[in-house]
């Protein structure tokens, strides 16, 4: 039976971490992600192997597939779709995560500073999974909320991301702050302040943002 802790070492090598698991009609899903820059750390400096027009997924596929194989799991990603695998749902359900005013989840001690790069799939039980913790939202205690204050264009509102709103802004300003450090509304979270992307991390973030095609 494979051990969640023997999934770690692969994975830390590549500035990537374990982000919990569940069970759901036999199958167990363990989480793959990222927090704060350590993943920069391996996958920025390696640009000369960048496939564009998605490097890091590129990347990520490279690297997870042959340790899903290691560990006889089916290994799922966030960025294949649509339609798109329910990250966030499986999140809520693997670790203490939880929707934030502003779209992403919040996770008490990272922040807004994490995300999802791939789900390992196993047809039988993995010894050591973690149980989830039981805590409450950092949303919840926040009471002035200054994510909701800080985008120059109010794109977060009653609840939506007006995306469009964003990348206009973005566009007319392609070397203004949100574009450099990272968006604005995200740094305004007190929460995992030290976990906040590196300039160079939150600049490829942005502008592979701003290069969707939103059709
Ligand atoms: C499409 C997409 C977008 C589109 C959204 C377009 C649209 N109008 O839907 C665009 C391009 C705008 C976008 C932007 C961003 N995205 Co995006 N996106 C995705 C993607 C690829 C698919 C989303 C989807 O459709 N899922 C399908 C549904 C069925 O999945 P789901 O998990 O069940 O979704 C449910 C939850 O969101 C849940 N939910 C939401 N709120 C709440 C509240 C409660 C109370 C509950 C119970 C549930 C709930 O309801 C949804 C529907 O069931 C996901 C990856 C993924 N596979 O999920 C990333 C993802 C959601 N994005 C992510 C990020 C980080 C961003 C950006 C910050 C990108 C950036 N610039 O760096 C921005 C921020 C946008 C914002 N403020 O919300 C991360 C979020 C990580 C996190 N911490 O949660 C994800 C998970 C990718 C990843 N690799 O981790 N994104
Ligand atoms: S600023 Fe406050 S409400 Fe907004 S995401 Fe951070 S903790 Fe939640
Ligand atoms: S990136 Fe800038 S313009 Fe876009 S939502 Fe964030 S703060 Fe607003």
């Amino acid at each position: 039976m494979v051990d969640y802790r023997d999934i770690e070492p692969p994975l830390k090598t590549l500035g990537l971490c374990l982000r919990g698991g569940f069970v759901d009609e036999d199958k167990t899903y363990i989480l793959i992600g990222n927090t704060g820059s350590d993943i920069w750390k391996e996958f920025g400096p390696a640009y000369d192997d960048w496939i564009e027009p998605n490097p890091l997924d590129e990347w990520t596929k490279r690297h997870i597939d042959p340790i899903a194989a290691d560990f006889g799991a089916e290994a799922l990603y966030p960025f294949i779709g649509p339609p798109f695998m329910p990250f966030q749902t499986w999140a809520m359900q693997a670790e203490a995560v939880f929707p934030s005013p502003i779209g992403p989840l919040i996770h008490p001690e990272y922040g807004l500073w994490h995300a999802y790069r791939a789900a390992l799939v196993f047809d039988e039980p993995v010894a050591g999974l973690p149980v989830r913790e039981d805590m409450i939202s950092p949303c919840e205690k926040c009471e002035l909320k200054p994510c909701l204050v800080s985008c120059p264009v109010d794109a977060f509102v009653e609840g939506a991301f007006k995306f469009q709103k964003c990348l206009d802004f973005l566009n007319k300003n392609l070397e203004g702050s949100c574009m450099h450090n990272g968006c604005l509304a995200r740094r305004a979270c007190p929460i995992g302040a030290e976990y906040r992307y590196h300039r160079e991390h939150a600049r490829f973030h942005m502008d592979k943002f701003l290069g969707i095609d939103f059709g």
